[in-house]
């Protein structure tokens, strides 16, 4: 069993709900159990101009899924819930992305591990450091606190959304 922490994005069509509908697709995972969910966030979209303001939240899934399995099942929820492929960073219903995947790291070309942004995002780290211990060390880089403090500042709010992981 691994521990990874997924990250949720979405900017399209009513995106609590979309939110809610992904954590539940990921509560049904085969082998899979949803340990936590951080709360939502909103937050400044980062990519072209123009879009509405994003709902960020991340999760625990402790998964025996192999990563690229686990991508699979992310990409099924995403198309799922009717995300198009379109343009890089532009709007999504659903973005749902491997932060970590336990202490490994893995470089494939449908796969990097840790997420290459992460470090630059503060609508992912803060949601992370909200469910994982601040001293976790990033493969291959810094603990979390140290990145968090480090990492650029952008318009970031904590709404009252709370996740239903059950
Ligand atoms: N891929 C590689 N590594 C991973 C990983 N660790 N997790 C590949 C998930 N996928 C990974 O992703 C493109 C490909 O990345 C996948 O096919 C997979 O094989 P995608 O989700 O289809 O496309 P994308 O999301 O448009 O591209 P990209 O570069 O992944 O965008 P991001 O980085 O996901 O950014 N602003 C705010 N405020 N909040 C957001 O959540 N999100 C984005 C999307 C832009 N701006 C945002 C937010
Ligand atoms: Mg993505």
């Amino acid at each position: 069993m691994i521990t990874c922490y997924l990250a949720l994005g979405s900017n399209l069509d009513d995106p609590e709900r979309q939110l809610q509908d992904a954590v539940a697709a990921l509560a049904r995972l085969p082998h899979s159990r949803l340990a936590a969910a951080s709360p939502v966030y909103r937050s400044e979209p980062l990519g072209p101009a123009g879009q509405n303001d994003y709902l960020n939240a991340v999760v625990a899934l402790i998964t025996e899924l192999q990563p690229l399995a686990l991508l699979d099942a992310l990409q099924a929820i995403e198309d799922t819930q009717g995300r198009v492929r379109g343009e890089r960073w532009g709007p999504r219903c659903i973005d749902l992305d491997i932060l970590l995947y336990g202490d490994q790291r893995i470089n494939e070309p449908r796969l990097q591990v840790p997420h290459p942004a992460m470090a630059e995002r503060n609508f992912v780290l803060v949601p992370l450091t909200d469910i994982c211990d601040p001293r976790l060390v990033v493969p291959g880089g810094s603990d979390l606190a140290t990145l968090a403090q480090r990492c650029p500042t952008s318009r970031l709010e904590r709404t009252r959304i709370r996740l239903k992981t059950h």
